[in-house]
């Protein structure tokens, strides 16, 4: 063992480092670090990285060059994770490299560095002074060992394994955290600082190689594309309630299937199901969610562009940086402050930079809102405190707004206090269907409360408020209690199909024109649908929703997983069912959906991946080719 005695400095050096990383995790960041495997996964995270750092130590034969190739090395991650801290202390939020180019962000630190660092921060170097000191007082040990080179593989190995059990852990506390959930503060807790840039690294290289490759051209095909299949405007309805607020509420996890029903015999939504009964609202009862691995932001996603999200994670995450001709900065453009209130971490979904992207004037995130006691569940404030100081929030905004509110309580695991139970559980096999109605009726109750505070605030009559799930809250995992709760044996492909319905209400103050409308269409179709009811023109818009009012509305649904919805069709795992039975019919009775849902997902995928809006504004004006001219 002799020979592995010039190596105790390595040792030294990978546990200095590992050691204070994690204390340095727990101290300076609130990663909300709290069960036995969530420490576990803390400490596990540095340590694969640290091996591949360190482990190239091995290649050294001379002890001094391997010395300094240490001391450089743990100088290099000191300054990393130093770096964060730093800018956590200022932004809450995690670097990321598009962050690094955005030099004019930092403009608002200056003023503050001094406030931010303190020299008790050398604390955070302690690691190089301790192996600097052990180098000073260890004699120079030659290395005559011999498997240096093996040594070296070997601690890859070491690497690849602890990393291995790193991302099992993880997956057990965060399914699918590297392509759904895309929160930096997850990826920090779960993957530690080191392999978090590493992830980031990976991520944004393949965004900009993809990227750099792409032309205008790309995007003038598309947005031909996109003139040539716009329904027609209604002439009626368009600019009808030019001026209006709009409300836009993001109905957390809220499937069509509990509107107008009951379970047990207690009612699921009293106050939605008044509203389909309303003389001033639009209920859209064949209304379908399209959104894919990035949830809720997905559905922002669409409402805001008007075309689907990436195939392949979250936009908000991968292409958060791109150009994109958002309807908020459209509304912002046509005089409107635009917002978004949503108690919650602003960098969850990347949100506080995409909607930067996306034109959003204001985001009224977590630190917006005071949560008092008994005021929190499951993720966060309740939504009847939420709205109660939301309306206060829209009360006090320059108006005309546009602003989007984002519920929280009825999201998976369902949680509620006992004085939120406002019906029974459920009696199914799945505790989570169970709890499901619940906070179903506690969402709705809230809902009440909302319209009530609007009135109070007095901007009620002035606005329009547009509500709609934001996708399934149950899934198909749950589909034996699901079955039971439809009275169904069992449910087929299809019927998990058409439970993608999410409701969609467009209530108008006024307008005695309320209706329930049954064409069939999804989230995509919102942006066209309120800035024509706004008046506000989308001819030249890159985007591929109709207009719900439009007398040519093709009521031809994608799904982000290839499915579509008709409404005369189902199209899923490659067969084709006819609606008015529910039976399979050949394959070819779907084929006229097939073009427009290939050209929707294709089409989205380019302008994501390839960033193609930033041509947009030198193209608005081409000459479209379109069918009806
Ligand atoms: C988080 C909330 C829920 O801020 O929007 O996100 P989800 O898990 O539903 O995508
Ligand atoms: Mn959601």
């Amino acid at each position: 063992m002799r020979n592995l005695k010039p190596y105790n400095i390595l040792l030294l050096a990978l546990v200095a480092v590992w050691v204070k990383t994690v204390v340095i995790h727990l101290m300076s960041f609130d990663l909300g670090i709290e069960t036995f495997t969530q420490h576990l996964i803390l400490w596990l995270s540095p340590l694969s990285f640290l091996c591949l750092a360190f482990g190239v130590a091995f290649l050294f034969k001379k002890a001094r060059n391997r010395n300094l190739y240490i001391l450089a090395t743990i100088l290099v991650l000191d300054i990393i994770l130093y770096g964060n801290v730093g800018f956590y202390r200022f932004y809450t939020d995690f670097v990321t490299i598009p962050v690094l180019s955005q030099t004019s962000n930092f403009g608002d630190l200056g003023s503050s560095i001094a406030e931010i660092l303190s020299w008790t921060d050398i604390f955070f170097f302690i690691d190089f002074f301790i192996v600097a000191i052990a180098i000073k007082l260890v004699k120079d040990q030659q290395d005559t060992f011999t498997f240096r080179k093996r040594f070296a593989l070997a601690s890859i190995a070491v690497a690849g394994l602890v990393f291995a059990v790193n991302l099992y852990y993880a997956e057990q506390e965060r399914p699918q955290l590297l392509t759904r959930s895309f929160d930096r503060v997850l990826l920090v807790k779960n993957l530690g600082v080191y392999n978090y840039h590493l992830y980031d690294i990976y991520t944004q290289t393949k965004a900009s190689t993809q990227r750099a490759m792409a032309n205008s051209d790309e995007l003038v095909e598309i947005q031909n594309y996109a003139t040539a299949n716009k329904a027609s405007i209604n002439e009626e309805m368009f600019g009808k309630y030019e001026g209006r607020n709009v409300i836009f509420v993001s109905m957390e996890s809220l499937q069509s299937f509990v509107i107008n029903q009951e379970m047990n015999g207690h009612i699921v939504t009293p106050f939605l199901n008044s509203l389909t009964q309303d003389k001033d609202t639009y209920y859209f009862s064949d209304f379908y969610h399209q959104t894919g691995l990035g949830k809720t932001s997905d559905s922002e996603f669409i409402v805001e562009n008007g075309f689907l999200g990436s195939g392949n994670g979250a936009a908000f995450f991968t292409n958060g940086e791109n150009t994109y001709t958002g309807m908020s900065g459209v509304l912002s453009d046509n005089g409107y402050y635009t917002s978004v209130l949503h108690p919650n971490n602003k960098s969850f979904w990347n949100r506080d930079r995409m909607y930067q992207s996306l034109g959003v004037d204001h985001f009224y995130d977590i630190d917006a809102y005071t949560i008092g006691e008994g005021q929190s569940v499951g993720w966060g404030m309740k939504d009847i405190p939420f709205f109660e100081q939301s309306a206060q929030i829209l009360a006090d905004s320059p108006q005309p707004f546009a602003s989007r509110l984002i519920t929280l309580t009825n999201h998976h695991p369902f949680e509620l206090d006992e004085e939120d139970k406002l019906i029974p559980e459920y009696d199914s096999n799945s505790g989570t269907l169970n709890r499901y109605f619940q906070t179903v009726r506690y969402m709705d109750e809230s809902l009440k409360v909302f319209f009530e505070q609007l009135k109070t605030q007095g901007i009620y009559d002035n606005s329009i408020i547009v509500m709609y799930g934001d996708h399934y809250g149950i899934s198909e995992l749950h589909h034996k209690a699901m079955a039971k709760y439809l009275g169904k044996e069992e449910l087929t492909a299809y019927d998990h199909a058409l439970l993608q319905s999410v409701p969609l209400f467009i209530h108008i103050p006024g307008s005695n024109d309320g209706q329930e409308i049954t064409k069939t269409s999804g989230q995509i179709d919102i942006r066209p649908t309120v800035l024509h009811l706004l008046g506000i023109s989308t001819a030249n818009d890159v985007q591929f929703g109709d207009d719900l009012f439009s007398e040519e509305h093709d009521g031809i649904v994608p799904f982000r997983d290839g499915r579509i919805i008709t409404s005369d069709y189902v199209f899923t795992q490659d067969v084709c069912y006819d609606r008015a039975t529910g039976e399979e019919v050949e394959k070819a009775v779907c084929e006229p959906a097939f073009e427009k849902s290939g050209a929707v997902l294709n089409y989205s995928d380019q302008l994501i991946s390839l960033d193609l809006l930033r041509f947009y504004e030198q193209h608005q004006d081409i000459s479209p080719q379109t069918n009806t001219q």
